[in-house]
């Protein structure tokens, strides 16, 4: 599915703004078609951001069920005659869609976008009415899962699995767009390198008849220069002395696809950025264009005060400033697929991203994704992670891959965090998962994040993976204020990892620092204490060959469910919420930015 974009062929309008909004507590709408005419009782509604800090009501915040959207849109008269396409980039966490009278799509899944072909239900030049109904409910049917309690006095409250607030609506942009009637459906590029020859290949499918249609593509550099030309619908672009793709060096190709009728008409262009790079797992190395490349970063969230997690290109550009500013080159996109504004971003600043499904929470070991439950119970049965569950899952990994494969920025794909890799079923629930995304991309090597209670000796899926990505706590929730005994057992487990012959990622290891906290003697909670656990965990790291990557958790402070365990959200970030650094944000600064490191 190829994002709006506007073009000689194709125009786009962004439907952002204010909305009407409802909340249906009593779960009414659908019965009562709440479509067919204006919400009653509405509110203004921002979009994109997620509905539930916007108003000071804990109804809304904590609402479980469906809320409506809705808009007005005056569509242009010149729109006849071409294809229109109503797209929204995200619903958290599932929606359907009306114009006019007359539903257009459903989709299920709250981080990837899906659209449908309007044009026979829209009326240019004239007012329409676009409604969507999202659903926030978690099951376990749905990826990340969950449980809706009923309780007995009518309430039903949303339980997760995972540590970060249940945030729903409309995150990110919605767009009425054209195509052409025969049009341009997708883009493929992967891309090598020859020496210093860039190898780009490139597939463009479209719904063109072949015998009536011809498929050209030029490929430009940076600064507008054609540096290749070729017809055909699938074919290899050979780019002498290449500028290629690398961390730090976002530099970015232009591929422009076009379609031309037998008459010599232009149908339908497109164009899509390249970035040639190659991205290798070798023995215990990391390789990106052949060199081992160490990640330095962050598992972030989108999250932020108010919107939620909306997107927002304010914040997007300052968290990759402060990014720049400590020194990172890369990022998690922990736990969902994250905006596509944010991967093209990254794109464009050389930063590495690991990019991962909505699959988190598939534990019951470790209670509301915070620390070991005590309790061994079974995940896979089929009451809680079962084959639907799958069914849901592989849909995501699909999605996710389809989605993002053209973006050089994109090295490795994470399947889940921190899902149960212990019980035998795990292999059997997740075996499909990682055929399915090599299948989908036999270019990037594929990955789950492991948490503690999966060790090398207890895991059945370690030999599925290509790269260990492991989340580990000690010192804070195994051993707190023991940071001697964090050291010894981090070293021991890693050694024990280093054994399997595969590269490893520390995706997550941090402490909880109340910002403001301080003490000469660092204790759980102070800025002190979190910047001493990292040192700690910066000096195993440095021992072991096979650790070829560190990623703290968390870039940010960010909500979540309230809890014991939370003093307003997770205060794990070594900025705030509202990105002021901590202590720990200068040390890791004086290390990221080292030469050599
Ligand atoms: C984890 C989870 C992450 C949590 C973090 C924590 O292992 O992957 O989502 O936020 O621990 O702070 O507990």
């Amino acid at each position: 599915m190829l994002r709006p974009q506007d073009g000689p062929t194709r125009e786009r309008r962004s439907l952002c703004g204010l909305w009407s909004f409802r909340l249906d507590a009593e779960g009414l709408g659908r019965a009562e078609g709440w479509w067919r005419s204006q919400l009653a009782g509405a509110v203004d509604i921002p979009v994109p951001a997620s509905y539930n800090d916007i108003f000071p009501d804990a109804t809304v915040r904590d609402h479980v069920g469906d809320v409506w959207y809705q808009t007005h849109v005056w569509v242009p008269a010149r729109w006849a005659g071409e294809r229109t396409v109503l797209r929204f980039d995200a619903a958290t966490h599932r929606a359907i869609a009306w114009v006019n009278d007359v539903e257009v799509v459903r989709h299920e899944g709250g981080y990837t976008p899906f659209e449908a072909d309007v044009t026979a239900h829209l009326r240019p030049g004239a007012e329409n009415c676009v409604t969507v109904v999202v659903n926030n409910e978690l099951t376990w049917e749905s990826i990340p899962p969950g449980r809706v309690e009923e309780r007995t006095d009518g309430r039903r409250v949303q339980h997760y699995f995972h540590d970060f607030f249940n945030y729903a609506g409309l995150h990110r942009p919605v767009w009425l767009y054209t195509t052409p009637p025969v049009h341009i459906t997708d883009i493929t590029v992967t891309t090598s390198l020859e020496d210093t020859t860039g190898l780009v290949a490139y597939r463009v499918d479209s719904t063109a008849q072949a015998e009536e249609h011809e498929v050209r593509v030029s490929l430009r550099d940076a600064s507008g220069v054609e540096v290749h030309v070729a017809t055909g619908a699938a074919g290899t672009l050979r780019v002498a002395d290449v500028h290629p793709w690398a961390p730090g060096d976002g530099y970015l190709y232009e591929l422009e696809a076009t379609l031309w009728s037998s008459s010599g008409g232009l149908v339908d262009s497109y164009r899509q950025s390249v970035g040639v790079r190659t991205v290798e797992v070798r023995g215990k190395e990391f390789l990106i264009n052949g060199t081992p490349f160490y990640f330095k970063g962050f598992g972030k969230h989108e999250d932020a005060a108010v919107r939620g997690r909306g997107h927002d290109d304010i914040l997007m550009v300052h968290d990759f400033a402060l990014l720049e500013w400590t020194g990172a080159n890369s990022f998690r996109t922990s736990h969902y697929p994250y905006a596509e504004e944010v991967l093209d971003y990254a794109d464009r600043q050389g930063v590495v991203v690991i990019d991962e499904t909505a699959a988190a929470g598939l534990n019951l070991n470790i209670a509301g994704g915070v620390f070991g439950s005590g309790r061994k119970v079974s995940t896979f049965s089929p009451d809680t992670v079962s084959e639907s569950t799958l069914r849901t899952h592989l849909q995501a990994v699909k999605e996710l891959v389809t989605r993002d494969k053209n973006h050089p920025s994109v090295v490795l794909w994470s399947i889940a965090n921190e899902p149960d890799n212990v019980q035998p079923e795990a292999r059997d629930y997740f075996a499909p998962l990682a055929a399915e995304a090599r299948r989908l991309d036999p270019s990037r090597p594929v990955a789950y994040v492991n948490a503690l209670m999966g060790k090398p000796d207890q895991c059945v899926v370690t030999d599925l993976f290509d790269v260990v990505l492991l989340n580990r706590y000690y010192g804070w929730y195994f051993g707190p204020n023991d940071l001697a005994a964090a050291e010894t057992e981090l070293a021991a487990e890693l050694r024990q990892w280093a054994a399997h012959d595969k590269p490893i990622v520390i995706t997550e290891y941090g402490a909880d620092a109340y910002p403001g906290l301080r003490n000469v003697v660092p204790s759980p909670w102070t800025e002190e204490y979190q910047a001493e656990l990292l040192d700690v965990y910066h000096r195993v790291f440095d021992r072991v060959d096979a650790v070829v990557g560190e990623q703290v958790w968390n870039f940010a402070d960010f909500a979540t469910a309230p809890g014991v365990f939370r003093v307003d959200g997770n205060k794990k970030g070594v900025f705030t919420r509202e990105r002021r650094p901590k202590s720990a944000a200068f040390s890791l600064r004086a290390r990221w930015r080292k030469t050599g490191q």
